[in-house]
């Protein structure tokens, strides 16, 4: 099973519908592996924004990610990355497809409610940076046999 980083970013938040997304998760039948809130700051962002940092609109996306604290994430499930981000829609929420978390509940390129990771690798390395290792539980739901045939289990 692959394990992904969701944020539910201070648009989620201040729109009041984090039960809602955490629910939308829940009901596809991905794992809640870790959960926490957190502030982020400048120089967790700056890593976690790496590919953004030059990009006019990065101050912008600094002071909105910092407005309220943020939920983080950790979804596990099989092939979790492609599946998340098929849930979440794509990056500019006017565009998004209804059905989408951001299609259904936002209208902006930036404030577009959730983050999730965008390959395996990348999954990895965001659930490190946003978790310690103690913060992300091993355990067996008992839903498991009828979420999964057992080949896909133990692919
Ligand atoms: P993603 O969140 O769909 O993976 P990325 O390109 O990784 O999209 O961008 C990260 C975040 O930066 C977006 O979710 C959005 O909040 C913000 N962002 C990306 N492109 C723009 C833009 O053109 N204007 C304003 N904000 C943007
Ligand atoms: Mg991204």
């Amino acid at each position: 099973m692959q394990t992904t980083l969701v944020i539910i970013k201070p648009s989620g938040i201040q729109r009041e519908i984090a039960g809602e997304i955490i629910s939308r998760f829940e009901k596809k039948g991905l794992i809640i592996a870790g959960m926490k809130m957190m502030r982020l700051t400048e120089k967790l962002l700056r890593e976690h924004y790496a590919h953004l940092v030059e990009r006019p609109f990065f101050p912008l996306l600094l002071k909105s990610m910092m407005a309220t604290p943020v939920i983080v994430m950790a979804i596990k499930g099989v092939d979790a990355v492609e599946v998340v981000r098929a849930i979440t829609g794509v990056t500019n929420a006017r565009k998004a497809l209804p059905g989408t978390i951001r299609g259904d509940f936002g209208m902006s390129g930036q404030e577009n409610i959730v983050h999730a990771s965008d390959s395996p690798e990348n999954a990895a390395i965001e659930i490190a940076r946003f978790f310690s290792a103690d913060e992300v539980f091993d355990y067996t739901p008992l839903v498991l046999p009828a979420l999964y045939s057992p080949d896909e289990l133990n692919a």
